[in-house]
């Protein structure tokens, strides 16, 4: 027998659960693109406890679409050992290799959560906790809340070290330029994103993917517009680069 009422507590019980259980996270990542995917696998795989926060309903951030809606993202060799680790298909051409954008997402997808990396989507990061100079947590608030333009308090979670995956907004990292003052960049200002040039934006990438505050790590499209690299349109090799160094670095920094 189908009891609504068992359905609804088995859902809202579970949910809460996993959420009270993540409140003390030793890494938040903000944003499911393709670079905190890959993070929240590597990290996850390391034993940490890793919790994804996602602003819309379902993660992937940029790379459904491919390019300008055709489903296809190109990688280069580099990443290829990535894109076997998480089982994503691919085919060369020419000096590249092709791979179905829906594949190349649910994979990634689905690798993170296998590894143990609890996602919550429809969250949206608004603000940091900052302690003693150092980001020591984020604050979520219901994306529907952010949406609605309601005035409703947020809540809080407390982590070793905070990514900023949020892609070319870089949001975090904006928040923390406003409300702490100086970032780790050549002139303690958010650098800005430079017109598109895909070599050089690719080859810039992974050097990007650091910490820029105390206890902030930026990857993907966020370092390169941290600090001042170009765009690169649908190559997505550097964003999964980005997230295997960038979940190096915090490896480092917390172990
Ligand atoms: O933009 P996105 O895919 O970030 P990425 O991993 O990859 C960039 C590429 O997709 C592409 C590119 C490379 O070729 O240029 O653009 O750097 O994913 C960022 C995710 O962060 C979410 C957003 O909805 C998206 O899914 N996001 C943004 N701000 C917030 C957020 C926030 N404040 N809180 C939670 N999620």
């Amino acid at each position: 027998m189908i009891e609504e009422i068992e359905i609804t507590k088995a859902i809202i019980k579970t949910s809460v659960d996993e959420l009270m259980d993540s409140l003390q996270a030793d890494v938040v990542i903000g944003g499911g693109g393709p670079s905190g995917l890959v993070a929240g696998k590597y990290l996850a795989q390391a034993g940490k406890k890793v919790v994804l926060f996602e602003r819309k309903l379902s993660v992937g951030g940029g790379m459904w679409g491919g390019g300008m809606m055709f489903p296809k993202i190109v990688v280069q060799k580099e990443a290829l050992g990535i894109m076997d680790e998480f089982s994503i298909k691919y085919e060369k051409k020419g000096s590249s290799y092709v791979s179905s954008s829906i594949e190349a997402v649910s994979k990634l997808i689905s690798g993170c959560c296998d590894a143990g990396c609890r996602i919550f989507n429809c969250i949206s990061i608004e603000d940091v906790m900052i302690r003693e100079n150092c980001v020591c947590g984020v604050v979520i608030n219901w994306s529907t809340v952010e949406i609605s333009g309601l005035h409703v308090d947020p809540v809080t979670v407390s982590a070793k070290a905070v990514i900023d995956a949020t892609g070319h907004p870089l949001e975090i990292c904006k928040i923390v330029e406003r409300k702490a003052g100086k970032l780790d960049t050549s002139t303690g200002k958010i650098l800005g994103e430079r017109s598109m040039w895909a070599e050089k934006a690719e080859s810039m990438v992974v050097g990007n993917t650091r910490q820029i505050f105390p206890g902030l790590y930026v990857s993907g499209m966020a370092a390169n517009a941290a600090f001042g690299a170009p765009r690169m349109g649908p190559i997505f090799g550097g964003m999964l680069l980005s997230g295997k160094e960038v979940s190096k670095k915090v490896l480092e920094a917390i172990d």
